[in-house]
């Protein structure tokens, strides 16, 4: 069941420029459906737990505030190869680099704020989903 999920969120800058439902749009057009959905608010230390497998490198303190900087869209995705495909519709962490027809391609605006986050394995979509959604 788990290769068939994945956990994503739309970022603060994102989400304060009005731009759910487009994400979510590209989400469902992309042939995702989202099984979970949730706005809410990260505090820092919310967002240094989920982040915390980056503590030691240098972004992390800025991550961390930005975003704990406004409110969030958590959701859980199903779709076949879920993991794999949602990274491939999110394009490259640094905008800069993300494909024509990606989220981040028309979203992001920075390495940083980066419009969407997705999971980067099976194990991780479980735990990340559950970080918001639980059991
Ligand atoms: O999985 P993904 O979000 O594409 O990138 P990660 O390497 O896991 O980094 C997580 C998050 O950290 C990224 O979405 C933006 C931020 N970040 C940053 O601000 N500066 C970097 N040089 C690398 C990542
Ligand atoms: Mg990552």
């Amino acid at each position: 069941m788990a290769t068939n999920r994945t956990f994503t969120m739309i970022k603060p800058d994102a989400v304060a420029e009005n731009h759910i439902g487009g994400i979510l749009s590209m989400i469902e057009q992309g042939g995702f459906r989202i099984v979970e959905l949730q706005k809410v608010n990260l505090t820092p230390e919310r967002a240094g737990e989920f982040y915390a497998v980056h503590k030691e490198r240098p972004f992390y303190n800025d991550l961390v505030k930005y975003m704990s900087s406004g409110p969030i869209v958590a959701a859980i995705l199903e779709k076949d190869n879920a993991v794999t495909d949602f990274r491939t519709l999110i394009g490259a962490t640094n905008p800069a680099n993300a494909e024509e027809g990606t989220i981040r391609k028309k979203y992001a605006k920075s390495i940083e704020a980066n419009a969407v986050h997705g999971s980067d394995s099976d194990e991780n979509a479980q735990i990340e989903g559950n970080f918001f959604f639980g059991k």
